[in-house]
């Protein structure tokens, strides 16, 4: 069972502050402070920033949707875990990473504000939040955060996929153009991606000890190096004996798309329920796992216009794709 920050639970769509709504996506978003967020999720979210309190010595994983999410809590949940769990009955066995690294302020996966206060220090949390719309003090308390982006076009792509295999109730589904369009648009849940990129860029050259800056590519390309850099940064750096003893090459392989997307718990997860919103298949958050599949779906146009909305967006900044 794997529940997405991206879906979330069911609230009340929010009627006071409803400013812009897009429809065309598997359920309406919302604009919120320059963020499109999902409509049943905007009253949620409106309360992380004012109620969520990080600790000196929290984690926070940050990601744009579909820039590999689960594999960065796989990730980090077993590099921070290694020593107290063993590979042969490790958690990721019997849950999806989701699960085991709750979304800030998402109750399903053991977010909800309340029950956060209750873990013990240090804690390991994710968001696909913007850093503003989190609270200020992420920023000054100590706390870590791991920023993970994407190639835009092959998030794109792996979006547009995901969503048709969210969609439930015999909706259509949405086509390649329209959901490049609202993409494009920054219309797109937690879009716009590029100012999302770039809060946390700029924030990671700002505190480069705070906050790491990946990306899904060097993931895939280097692995292993991602793996070693992540304990570093994390305070927990394997260490000669672990080094000796291929701890980091037994997480590495533990982690890969192939063996979390063959584990019964991700091929067979049952389907869950946003309140009767969206369902999802474990399977659906292991597609390809590849970089630059974007070519087998989209034009050669598409991929100039989104090449060319990336450059513009980013012009100056340092960050390239
Ligand atoms: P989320 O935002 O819904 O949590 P997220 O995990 O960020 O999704 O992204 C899913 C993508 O990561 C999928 O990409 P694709 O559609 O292009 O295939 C998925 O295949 C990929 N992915 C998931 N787990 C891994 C992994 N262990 N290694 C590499 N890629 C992975």
């Amino acid at each position: 069972m794997a529940q997405t920050q991206d879906q979330s639970e069911s609230n009340p769509p929010l009627e006071s502050s409803v400013a812009t709504v897009c429809e065309g996506w598997s359920t309406p978003l919302t604009l919120h402070n320059n963020y499109w967020l999902r409509s049943h999720t905007v009253s949620k979210f409106m309360l992380v920033r004012d109620n969520f309190k990080p600790r000196r010595d929290d984690i926070i994983l940050a990601t744009q949707p579909k820039c590999g999410t689960t594999w960065l809590k796989a990730l980090a949940f077993t590099i921070t875990g290694r020593g107290r769990l063993s590979f042969s009955d490790h958690p990721l066995r019997t849950d999806n990473s989701h699960n085991l690294v709750p979304f800030i302020g998402v109750q399903d996966t053991g977010g909800d504000l309340e029950h956060l206060e209750t873990l013990p220090s240090p804690r390991l949390l994710s968001t696909h939040l913007p850093l503003s719309l989190l609270p200020p003090t992420i920023s000054t308390v100590g706390c870590k955060v791991v920023y993970l982006c994407r190639e835009p076009k092959d998030a794109f792509v792996s979006r547009w996929h995901f969503e048709n295999k969210i969609i439930t109730g015999g909706a259509p589904p949405i086509s390649l153009d329209d959901a490049f369009g609202m993409f494009c648009q920054g219309r797109s849940p937690f879009g716009p991606f590029w100012d999302h990129y770039l809060e946390y860029w700029k924030e990671s050259l700002a505190r480069p000890h705070e906050v790491m800056f990946l990306r899904y590519e060097e993931m895939v390309s280097n692995p292993l190096k991602v793996v070693r850099e992540l304990a570093c940064f994390l305070g927990a750096p394997f260490t000669q004996e672990e080094e000796t003893s291929g701890v980091a090459q037994q997480i590495e392989r533990f982690c890969s798309f192939d063996s979390l997307r063959n584990l019964d718990i991700n091929k067979t997860g049952g389907t869950d329920s946003a309140g009767g919103k969206i369902s999802l298949q474990a399977s659906a958050l292991f597609r390809k796992g590849k970089v630059g599949d974007w070519v087998n779906h989209m034009t050669k146009d598409m991929g100039e216009t989104m090449d060319r909305l990336v450059d513009h967006k980013f012009k100056g900044s340092g960050l390239e794709f």
